[in-house]
């Protein structure tokens, strides 16, 4: 396809490139921010426990058990950060670490999952409430990962949590997890139909990055994306 001509295009003016020119200095710095001071700051078990509001925030949202705890542990290198489990729903407060120390760059905050089946209806309406205020309302959140099982695919329970990050203009990152459970050709699928979906939501950003937290895929393309939202 010819692309026209845009004037002032010949000498770098108003040019547009697909290539983020910042991106290979921001990889580097990225793998530096992960490598160096990180640390769990407290667990929030409702808003008033939040931090004061002083840097980014970059929040890890998804279904019981996708995981977001070990997505969390893969990006800073550190197991047992985070705690991850096989009994879904170990996460029940935000978790909050700081990424940086003097100066503290920004936070991540690992959320607790959502859509569990055994869940008492107590537990669901207390997480509703914490995570929608606190997604809803929070100056600081930079982006949103939400997390979907590679194995899975965009279920209609994480639909209902798009559409309201959408509604609340939150800024959102589709991940796709546990990539390593599945074959290559299975993988191209689901991420092109997450893609296909993502460019349907208007907070979504229309990348979807694919990861395994065992076998280290994606996890430096990630660190990268973060500290792209970061810096937005
Ligand atoms: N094979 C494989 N297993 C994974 C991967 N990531 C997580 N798991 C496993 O999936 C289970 C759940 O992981 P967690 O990180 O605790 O999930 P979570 O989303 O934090 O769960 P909740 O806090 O309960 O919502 C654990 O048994 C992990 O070992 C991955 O990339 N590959
Ligand atoms: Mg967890």
């Amino acid at each position: 396809m010819d692309v026209p001509q845009v004037p002032g295009a010949a000498d770098g003016a108003g040019e547009v490139s697909e290539i983020d020119p910042g991106a290979e200095d921001r990889a580097e710095r990225a793998r530096k921010l992960f490598a160096g001071p990180i640390a769990f700051l407290k667990s929030a078990p409702a808003l008033q426990h939040l931090p004061s509001p002083s840097v980014p925030e970059i929040a890890f949202a998804g279904r019981s058990n996708v995981g977001k705890s070990s997505l969390l542990n893969a990006l800073t290198n550190r197991n047992g950060l985070a705690r991850t489990s096989v009994t879904p729903g170990r996460t029940q407060e935000l978790n909050y670490f700081d990424v940086g120390e003097n100066p503290l760059i920004f936070r991540l905050v690992d959320m607790p999952g959502y859509g569990f089946a055994k869940a008492p209806k107590d537990v669901v309406k207390k997480w509703r409430f914490l995570v929608n205020d606190y997604l809803r309302g929070r100056q600081v959140l930079k982006r949103t990962l939400v997390l979907i099982d590679s194995r899975h695919g965009i279920k209609d329970v994480d639909r209902e949590v798009l559409e309201m990050l959408d509604v609340a203009a939150v800024s959102y990152r589709l991940v796709l997890t546990k990539a390593d459970k599945i074959k290559a050709s299975a993988l191209a699928e689901v991420h092109a139909a997450t893609e296909a979906e993502a460019r349907k939501h208007p907070a979504a950003h229309p990348e979807v990055i694919a990861t395994s937290s065992e076998k280290g895929m994606g996890i430096a393309e990630l660190r990268s994306a973060v500290l792209e939202a970061v810096e937005s």
